[in-house]
């Protein structure tokens, strides 16, 4: 009877990063001014998690930016500066009554993901995009989690998987 660890042993390798920062992991957030009430709760989990999953807070710097729209630009030169293991990007884009929200959630989270396989960097998407002002309070800490927590625990994934690819050469 094999489990599904010896089928992965028979398979070959298996990576995964662990839940832990490496040791001197620097990590940025960029995180929006708009819709502050709701983005200050996905920060307030961001900083948590990553300090909970081993980052030095010293390590850690916070950037603030107007909002959504302004995210990606930011996380590109964070990125590019080679300053940063990874970005964590937070911010809220709530539907009103135009359009106005689909082209900044549309552009928010290409922007980021551009950002990020530009540069090699992991960037964490901890954007709300929701229909209500309540589906968002629910993913600020409430009754879905903390979506800033979140990216932030992938973000510190991200940064061990990426150590341990070194080490195999990969
Ligand atoms: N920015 C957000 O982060 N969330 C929103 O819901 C939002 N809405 O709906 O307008 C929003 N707009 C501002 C935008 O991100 C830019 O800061 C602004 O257009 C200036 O470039």
């Amino acid at each position: 009877m094999t489990d599904i660890h010896d089928d992965y042993a028979q398979a070959g390798r298996q990576l995964e990063g662990a839940l832990v920062a490496p040791q001197g992991a620097r990590f940025a957030i960029v995180a929006s001014r708009f819709n502050n009430f709701i983005v200050e709760r996905l920060i307030d989990g961001a900083l948590d998690a990553l300090t909970r999953h081993g980052a030095q807070r010293e390590l850690v710097t916070l950037v603030r930016v107007p909002g959504s729209w302004e995210v990606p630009l930011v996380c590109s030169r964070l990125a590019r500066s080679g300053k940063f293991d990874a970005i964590v990007a937070l911010s809220a884009v709530i539907r009103g009554t135009t359009p106005h929200f689909d082209y900044v959630a549309t552009e928010v989270a290409k922007g980021v993901a551009s950002a990020a396989l530009a540069s090699g960097v992991p960037i964490s998407f901890g954007v709300l995009t929701t229909d209500s002002i309540e589906q968002a309070i629910d993913r600020a800490g409430t009754k879905s989690g903390n979506k800033g927590s979140d990216a932030a625990v992938a973000a510190v994934e991200m940064v061990s998987l990426a150590s341990r690819l070194s080490e195999a050469g990969l």
